[in-house]
């Protein structure tokens, strides 16, 4: 039997992220009945998996079985060429236990300064998945191509919004108009990707 998700389904969004849940719940729509994790009574679970795709996967199994219900969940993170690919999925550890993300752009900074890096060219990640309580589960991802810019522009967004700046673009994440992030993010295009595979 297809996997689907009928609109109107009990869904839990499994993240602690209030950045992210904001999002979430712009590119669902209102198509379903969203709980938020604290709702669904749905604690942070260890993220020990290697890849953003095992550890959404990760996420929402964990919520789907604490809940009883589906869950969406999502693993993100920046990943710097000159950086090999840092912070990648350690993007929100970087940011140590008080969440300081001014910090951890600092600490992007402070690593290319280290490097003499002159290659700026980042991008985002998002990996998502949805598992159900009895076992099934699907996981999709999606990225956005940019730069890092410093020092770190505008409020908007979360994160590492402030320092990165998608092609083609000249505003960063954290400046531009959440709906504009929404057309191109890593979150849209992962979206997007799970709209085909599960929505009827
Ligand atoms: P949950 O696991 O509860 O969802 P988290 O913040 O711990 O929340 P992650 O482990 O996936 O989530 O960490 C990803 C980090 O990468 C996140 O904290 C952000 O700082 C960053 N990140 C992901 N998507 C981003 C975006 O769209 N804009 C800016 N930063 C983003």
């Amino acid at each position: 039997m297809p996997l689907i998700l009928p609109a109107g389904t009990r869904l839990v969004a499994a993240t602690h992220n209030a950045g992210k849940a904001r999002e979430i719940a712009a590119l669902l729509d209102g198509r379903f009945e969203v709980l938020s994790a604290a709702e669904a009574g749905v604690p942070e679970p260890d993220e020990t998996e290697s890849t953003f795709t095992g550890n959404a996967l990760l996420k929402a199994r964990h919520a789907a079985q604490r809940s009883g219900l589906p869950a969406l969940a999502d693993d993100s993170g920046l990943s710097v060429t000159a950086l090999d690919g840092a912070p990648g999925i350690f993007s929100a550890r970087w940011a140590g236990p008080d969440r300081d993300f001014a910090l951890a752009m600092r600490k992007v900074e402070t690593r290319l300064e280290e490097i003499g890096a002159t290659d700026f060219s980042a991008w985002f990640t998002s990996a998502l998945a949805v598992a159900w309580p009895d076992g099934p589960a699907v996981v999709v991802q999606g990225e956005v191509h940019g730069h890092v810019s410093f020092p770190p522009r505008g409020d908007r967004g979360f994160g590492y919004d402030p320092i990165f700046v998608p092609t083609g673009h000249s505003q960063t994440f954290g400046e531009m108009d959440p709906a504009a992030k929404d057309s191109m993010s890593h979150r849209a295009r992962a979206f997007e990707q799970l709209k085909g595979a599960l929505f009827d």
